[in-house]
C-alpha cells in the first residue's frame, strides 16, 4: 500500500486530496498545526476524519517535519501547507516568508536527508506571475511577484528546482491558478461572496463589502485540481505544470452570477470599501494549461458558471439547515463579519 504525506491536510486542497488518495487505496498521513481550537471541519465534512493519520507539525519547525517524514515513510509528499491568503501576507509579511517560503526549504532539506526517494509536490501558484502584462500565462511566462505571499512562493519554486537539479529529487511545482469549492476559506473572494449571497437571501445579512471588483481571475474547481497534483507525481520524469481553466472572469462577473443564481440583484447589496484594496493588486490572471492536457491528460470539467452555482447552492443549503437547528461541521457560523476586522488600511479617528 502506498503512503502519502499531506502537509496542510486541514485546508481546502488538503481535505480534497486526502479523499482522492484514500479512494485510490493510499494510506494517508497528514500534518496539522496545534491550535487552541481544533480545525478539522473539512475532513469531517467530507467524512474522512477517521480514515487519515495525523501528526502535529509546523513548517517553522524542522524537527517536526523530520518526525512526520520518519513516522509516515511516504512514497509521495504533497506540500499544501502555507500562509495562503495574499491579503494577509501584506499584514504578516515576515511570517508569510517564514512559512510559505523558508518552510519549503526546511521540507526539501528534510526530504533530502530522511526520505530522498519520496516524490514531492509543491503548491506553486499563478500569483507568481504577479501584475503581469501577458494575455495568458503558461510555464514559460516571466515570474514577477506582486505580494509577500507571491515572493515567498517564488523562492520555494526556485528552491525546488535547485533540489531537483542538484540532488536528483523527484519534485514537481504545480503552478495552480485559483481553485474554489464549498470548502474554500471564507476570506477568499469567491466564498466570501457565496456565503454572503446565502445569508442575504435568507434575511440574515443585508450587504457585503468588497475591494477591487474589476480584478480578473481564472477560477477552477478544487476537487479537479488535486487530481492534477497526483498525476504530476506519476510521470517518468519530474516537471512543472500550469493547472487552470483557460477562462478569465472579473469579480464583478462572479457577483452578478452568484446573486442572480439566488434571484437577487448584486448592485442592491454590494458596497466598495478601501479596506479590501491591496497595496499592489494582480489585475488579471488567465492560465494556459496546454502542457497539463498534453502530458498529464488533465483538463477541467467544472467551469465558471457551474462553479458559482454549486458554491451558492451549498452555502444556501448550509444556512437553511442552520436556521432549522441542524448542527454539522462547518466554518461560517462563528466567523466574524469581516467589517469588524481592522487592518492597517483603516484610518483611526
Ligand atoms: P488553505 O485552505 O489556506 O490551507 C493551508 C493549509 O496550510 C492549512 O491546512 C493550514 O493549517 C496550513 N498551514 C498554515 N500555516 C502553517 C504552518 N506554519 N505549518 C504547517 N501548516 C500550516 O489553502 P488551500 O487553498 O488549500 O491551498 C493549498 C496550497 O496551495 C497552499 O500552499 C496555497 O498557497 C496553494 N495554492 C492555492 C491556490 C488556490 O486557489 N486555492 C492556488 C495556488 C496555490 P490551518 O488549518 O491550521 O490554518
Ligand atoms: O482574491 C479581489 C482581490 O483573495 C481574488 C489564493 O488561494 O489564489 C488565491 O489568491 C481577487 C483579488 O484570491 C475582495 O483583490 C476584491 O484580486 O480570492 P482572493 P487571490 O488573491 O487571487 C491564488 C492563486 C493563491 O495562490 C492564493 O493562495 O479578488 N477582491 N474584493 C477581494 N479579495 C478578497 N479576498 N476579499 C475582498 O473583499
Amino acid at each position: 500500500m502506498k503512503h502519502a504525506l499531506i502537509t496542510g491536510i486541514t485546508g481546502q486542497d488538503g481535505a480534497y486530496l486526502a479523499k482522492y488518495l484514500l479512494n485510490k487505496g493510499y494510506r494517508v498521513f497528514g500534518t496539522y498545526r496545534r491550535l487552541s481550537t481544533p480545525n478539522f471541519w473539512r475532513l469531517q465534512y467530507l467524512g474522512i476524519f477517521d480514515e487519515v493519520e495525523l501528526f502535529p507539525c509546523d513548517l517553522m519547525d524542522s524537527f517536526s517535519i523530520i518526525e512526520a517524514l520518519r513516522l509516515s515513510r511516504p512514497d509521495e509528499v504533497y506540500n499544501l501547507a502555507a500562509q495562503s491568503f495574499v491579503g494577509a501576507s501584506f499584514e504578516q509579511a515576515i511570517a508569510s516568508g517564514e512559512i510559505t517560503g523558508l518552510g519549503v526549504a526546511r521540507l526539501l532539506e528534510a526530504i533530502r536527508l530522511v526520505t530522498p526517494e519520496a516524490r514531492f509536490y509543491q503548491a506553486s501558484t499563478s500569483e507568481m506571475f504577479g501584475d503581469n502584462r501577458y494575455d495568458a500565462q503558461d510555464e514559460n511566462t516571466p515570474l514577477e511577484p506582486s505580494s509577500p505571499y507571491a515572493a515567498a512562493k517564488l523562492y520555494a519554486h526556485h528552491m525546488l528546482k535547485i533540489y531537483r537539479k542538484g540532488y536528483g529529487l523527484y519534485a514537481c511545482n504545480g503552478i495552480l491558478f485559483n481553485h474554489e469549492s464549498p470548502l474554500r476559506g471564507l476570506e477568499f473572494v469567491t466564498r466570501k461572496i457565496t456565503n454572503a449571497v446565502a445569508k442575504i437571501k435568507l434575511g440574515l445579512e443585508s450587504h457585503i463589502e468588497l475591494g477591487n471588483i474589476d480584478a480578473r481571475r481564472d477560477w477552477g474547481y478544487a476537487p479537479e485540481y488535486v487530481e492534477a497534483m497526483w498525476l504530476m507525481l506519476q510521470q517518468d520524469t519530474p516537471d512543472d505544470y500550469v493547472v487552470a481553466t483557460n477562462e478569465t472572469h472579473s469579480v464583478r462577473e462572479f457577483l452578478q452570477a452568484a446573486f442572480s443564481s439566488a434571484g437577487l440583484n448584486w448592485e442592491d447589496h454590494v458596497r466598495i470599501s478601501e479596506k479590501f484594496l491591496r497595496p499592489v493588486e494582480v489585475r488579471s490572471l488567465h492560465g494556459n494549461y496546454e502542457k497539463s492536457a498534453r502530458v498529464l491528460g488533465w483538463q477541467p470539467k467544472v467551469l465558471f458558471s457551474d462553479l458559482v452555482e454549486l458554491m451558492v447552492r451549498e452555502d444556501l443549503e448550509r444556512w437553511a439547515q442552520w436556521n432549522r437547528g441542524v448542527h454539522f461541521p462547518w466554518d461560517a457560523w462563528n466567523y466574524p463579519n469581516e467589517k469588524k476586522i481592522l487592518s492597517r488600511k483603516v484610518k483611526f479617528e
